[in-house]
């Protein structure tokens, strides 16, 4: 049987994953049953920190949510909210040192979504976390709702910037970046960027002061779905061999499966011990992941229609 997702998309099968799988178990950083034991900006209070398992579900927690939320319009962000909700989840749950109490706290991580259509899983992760109530998402695109389909700053100060207008982020969390640095902070920038995002010719300006200026509290994560609007990223404008290019520009890259939360937070590790460059991780994620019958469909903006909705969320609550 075949369903009629979206005007346009291919079914990824066979597409290679070029995942580095971590094997938590022999990791000296995880304890015993994959406690993660790691404490940043020594015994600071504000980090949310949770075991891997836990942190999975957290993450199908989230899908639940971005099942929820675009279900009513019956199109909309779908793939790219199942796909990247383990970055989300990683950053906001384990590995970014913020307080959803005192979200203008000067020495916060800062983390930007840059990719700002991909509100779903945004929102249903800084609802999670603390910064706004859960029952908001309900109001998600309606008119009228603060959650607007592109997140902005309107929102409130915990969305640190209004990044619309793909490929501008990056320049405004550099600077961010060398302000914490100068001012001697422990904070450190985190940005996520879409794959068909990194092809603006903005990105690469800010790339190349970012390694030229040696910004070791910045980390690039590209989430890599494969998808831009108008197709597969290959059959558009292929960005490989883009590791090769972010370390030309002085990045120091890593290659991850960005749907392993595990390995997510190891090559966060790393790169937090990384002196003198900044961080590029390219996270490659399956969209729809979670979701058998939506996993590896690239469509942009994905038809929802409320039978899909209903069976993906019945498939995730199992999860739980
Ligand atoms: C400068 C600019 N051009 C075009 C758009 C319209 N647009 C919104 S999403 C999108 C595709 C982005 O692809 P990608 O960065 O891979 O993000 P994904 O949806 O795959 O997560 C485009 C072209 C935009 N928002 N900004
Ligand atoms: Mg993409």
């Amino acid at each position: 049987m075949s369903q009629n997702f979206g005007h346009f998309g291919v079914q990824r099968d066979r597409l290679p994953l070029h995942g580095l799988k971590i094997h938590l178990d022999n990791d000296p950083r995880f304890i015993g049953t994959k406690f993660r034991i790691y404490l940043k900006h020594s015994g600071h209070s504000m980090q949310a920190r949770h075991n891997l398992e836990e942190l999975e579900r957290i993450a199908t927690r989230l899908r639940m949510h971005v099942v929820d939320m675009v279900a009513p319009s019956g199109q909309g962000y779908v793939q790219q909210g199942l796909g990247a909700a383990d970055i989300f989840t990683s950053l906001f749950f384990a590995e970014a040192t913020i307080d959803s109490a005192n979200p203008t706290w000067p020495d916060r991580d800062r983390v930007f979504l840059t990719t700002a259509h991909n509100t779903a899983i945004f929102y249903a992760t800084l609802a999670e976390r603390g910064f706004f109530d859960t029952e908001q998402l309900a109001t998600y695109v309606a008119d009228g709702s603060a959650l607007e389909i592109n997140a902005s700053e309107r929102m409130g100060p915990f969305i640190e910037a209004t990044c619309g207008s793909l490929g501008q982020g990056l320049s405004v969390a550099v600077g961010c970046a060398l302000a914490a640095r100068r001012q001697g902070r422990a904070s450190r920038v985190y940005v996520i960027v879409g794959d068909g995002e990194m092809q603006e010719g903005q990105v690469w300006e800010a790339a190349m002061f970012a390694g030229a200026k040696g910004l070791a509290n910045l980390c690039l994560i590209v989430d890599y779905n494969f998808v831009q609007c108008e197709g597969p990223m290959d059959l558009v404008m292929s960005l490989e061999p883009l590791t090769d290019k972010m370390e030309s520009f002085g990045f120091a890259c890593q290659e991850v499966d960005g749907n392993d939360i595990g390995a997510l937070l190891a090559a966060y590790d790393q790169a937090r011990e990384t002196r003198g460059k900044a961080s590029f991780i390219k996270a490659n994620t399956l969209m729809g992941k979670g979701v058998a019958s939506l996993e590896g469909l690239m469509f942009h903006q994905l038809r929802f229609p409320p039978e899909v909705a209903a069976s993906a969320r019945a498939e995730l609550e199992a999860q739980l």
